[in-house]
């Protein structure tokens, strides 16, 4: 295994051993034959040192295929949508963590890590949040933080800090409520205050269609370069990487290897490909390999697990059908993961 770089607690061997520990106790076979290839997407991951996670949904707990996909396959999750701002905080300073909590207490009976998403985001905030201004917005944002960080101090492994914040131009969106309220400061006024709320959590800027080296990748990189430059604490970036078959992915690796080059962890936080068959594969493992070439990619997450509960569900664009089988798509991810295993192992 390689050595990860990361300063961070949560150490790709202490994850590795934490997945086979985990495995082990419960009577999940390791290895088949000689080869040692694993056998699910969690395991074969931890093989060198990543996770393999998925997002989730509690409300789907009473499903047995639901949970038995996700305790097999999986050993990280984050909340679709059950730690944004308009869940956890619907009205001002009154918090309901009920469904997050769902999924960190599932997350640790199971030994899975847990990816917070999200802490500031001018999409799915509540209403009250959308009629502040100036500084009542800033205070707002800061005892939000305070409030959803805190209540998950210790038990998150990165936190989707700020979600979404560039256009496609590489500029700051504006329209976004914080932007417009706040300018740019907002960005770091939120990581400085959620290291403050969570010392142990990886802060993490996450965004869309920067999956590769693009006006809008440029922006997120001059951000962390700054940031970086300054002290501002910043841990790692996430790719959400929503693609499709025709998704161009020649500059993919290159990209996550120049944020990682700035001194943070990658992670690849939300991977859908819309498509089927073998051209939907083959965007899997290329994006799977990419990240295994990284050293500083610490995991994969796929944004749901069966196609019909995605949120482009007619897209069919995630690794198990309607029916919890294993597509072709499952497969090439497997075998990526297993192929970098054996070789760094
Ligand atoms: O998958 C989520 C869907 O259930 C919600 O309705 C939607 C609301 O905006 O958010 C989806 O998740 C988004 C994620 O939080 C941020 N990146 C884009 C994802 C897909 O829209």
């Amino acid at each position: 295994m390689k050595n990860s770089s990361s300063v961070r607690p949560r150490s790709r061997t202490a994850l590795a051993l934490l997945a086979s520990g985990v495995l082990a106790t419960s009577g999940v076979g390791l290895f088949t034959g000689t080869a040692h290839a694993a056998e699910t997407l969690g395991e074969s991951a931890a093989q060198s040192g990543r996770y393999f996670g998925t997002a989730i949904e509690p409300g789907y707990f009473g499903e047995q295929p639901y949970v038995n996909t996700l305790n097999q396959e999986f050993n990280s999750v984050v909340a679709e949508n059950n730690m944004k701002w308009e869940t956890t905080e619907p009205a001002q300073g009154q918090f309901d963590f009920s469904g997050g909590d769902q999924v960190v207490a599932h997350a640790e009976s199971q030994g899975m890590q847990v990816r917070g998403h999200t802490l500031v985001w001018h999409s799915q905030l509540a209403q009250w949040a959308q009629q502040l201004s100036g500084d009542a917005l800033n205070q707002a944002m800061i005892d939000h933080i305070n409030g959803v960080a805190g209540h998950y101090q210790g038990q998150i492994a990165s936190w989707d800090v700020v979600n979404e914040a560039f256009d496609e131009d590489g500029t700051r969106r504006d329209d976004s409520h914080f932007q417009q309220q706040l300018g740019d400061g907002y960005i770091e006024e939120a990581f400085r205050t959620a290291r403050e709320a969570d010392p142990n959590a990886q802060l993490c800027y996450n965004d869309y269609n920067t999956d590769g080296i693009n006006a809008k990748s440029n922006g997120v990189y001059d951000m962390v370069a700054d940031f970086k430059a300054r002290g501002v604490p910043i841990d790692c970036v996430g790719f959400q990487t929503h693609l499709s078959t025709s998704s161009d992915l020649s500059t993919y690796q290159e990209n996550l290897q120049r944020f990682a080059d700035l001194g943070v962890n990658v992670q690849i936080t939300e991977l859908d490909v819309g498509g089927s068959g073998t051209a939907q594969a083959d965007v899997y493992r290329a994006v799977t390999q990419a990240c295994l070439a990284v050293e500083r990619c610490e995991g994969i997450t796929v944004w749901g697990i069966p196609d019909t509960y995605s949120w482009r569900a007619e897209e069919t664009p995630l690794l198990f059908d309607g029916n919890y089988q294993k597509k072709e798509a499952y497969y090439a991810v497997l075998e990526a993961l297993n192929s970098a295993g054996t070789h760094q192992g």
